[in-house]
């Protein structure tokens, strides 16, 4: 696509139908919350049902403006920069290994998920021919591995791409391969403490609040969405985050026996209220399956 997608700054118009996206949310809400007990594949088809009308009809995307990092509330370079090399480093994530976060020569993203291939934004994702450099370490002058992207495919019509390097490379193994978390309800997702990285190397948390459908741009999917609102339970203060343009196709984790399990890749967001919206990537566990499959790989759960 030739326009980005993550910061179509949305905004509600529809003064005339006289409803705020806050009234849409608190909706997504019930409904997700009505999952609890609930067989998921009737719960999801329920929801595709309805909400996509509801949708299409509140927002008004709006063109995307800038392309700065990814907003951190209280942003602390020793924090939240990956790679900060000065004193008194306490970098959020330093019990995680983020290698696995892969950024191209163009300034796009590409998680790993298996020996060669991994999971982007179809919207933004590396080009073919392109390079993605992923580092072993928190250190940006530590070892890194490089490899060309020699092709990739769109996930059905959602804003999922999964890229692969040649099928004779494989990613050296001090590169983290991530899981998907795989849970029986869609409500016990909502709460989850999330790790989101973005531009440029940041890495922030926020809290998993609402699961529901989506579309923009030709794309629709399933999302995970997560609010700036400075209110989340739990509390995760100063680090909460805010997507930006340039983060779009980089990853959302959750902690899952102590490992990092990707949970969405970024898509978009909302304004007023203020909102981040992940491809929920535990939807599309199957599809992105078979792709890999046609690849001689396979997809792992968190266990
Ligand atoms: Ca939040």
């Amino acid at each position: 696509m030739a326009r980005e997608c993550l910061l179509h700054w949305l905004t509600i118009h529809s003064i005339g139908v006289a409803l705020k996206l806050e009234m849409y949310f608190s909706y997504l809400l019930l409904c997700a919350n009505a999952c609890d007990g609930v067989d998921i594949s009737k719960a999801r088809a329920a929801m595709r049902t309805v909400l996509p009308a509801i949708l299409t009809a509140l927002l008004l995307l709006m063109p995307s403006a800038s392309r700065g990092e990814m907003i951190v509330r209280d942003y602390y370079p020793a924090r939240h920069y990956r790679f900060y090399d000065g004193i008194g480093k306490d970098f959020v994530g330093q019990a995680y290994s983020f290698s696995g976060v892969g950024f191209s020569n163009s300034g796009r993203w590409g998680t790993l998920l298996t020996d060669n291939c991994f999971l982007s934004a179809n919207h933004r994702h590396p080009l073919v021919g392109e390079k993605l450099t992923f580092w072993s370490s928190n250190e940006l002058t530590g070892t890194s591995y490089t490899y060309t992207v020699t092709g990739g495919v769109r996930i059905a019509t959602t804003d999922l791409w999964i890229g692969w390097f040649d099928k004779k490379a494989i990613v050296d193994h001090s590169i983290e391969r991530y899981p998907v978390l795989l849970l029986p309800f869609l409500k016990r997702y909502l709460g989850l403490e999330l790790y989101n990285y973005g531009m440029r190397h940041r890495v922030g948390r926020n809290v998993l609040e609402v699961i529901a459908p989506y579309s923009y741009g030709g794309s629709t999917g399933i999302t995970a969405g997560y609010d700036y609102g400075n209110n989340d339970t739990p509390s995760v203060g100063g680090d909460e985050t805010y997507l930006q343009v340039g983060d779009s196709g980089a990853p959302s984790f959750a902690v899952f026996h102590s490992r990092l399990s990707l949970i969405g890749i970024h898509w978009s967001i909302t304004r007023n209220p203020d909102s981040s919206l992940d491809t929920f990537v535990p939807e599309y566990f199957d599809e992105i399956n078979k792709i890999l499959a046609t690849r001689g790989q396979s997809l792992r759960r968190s266990r």
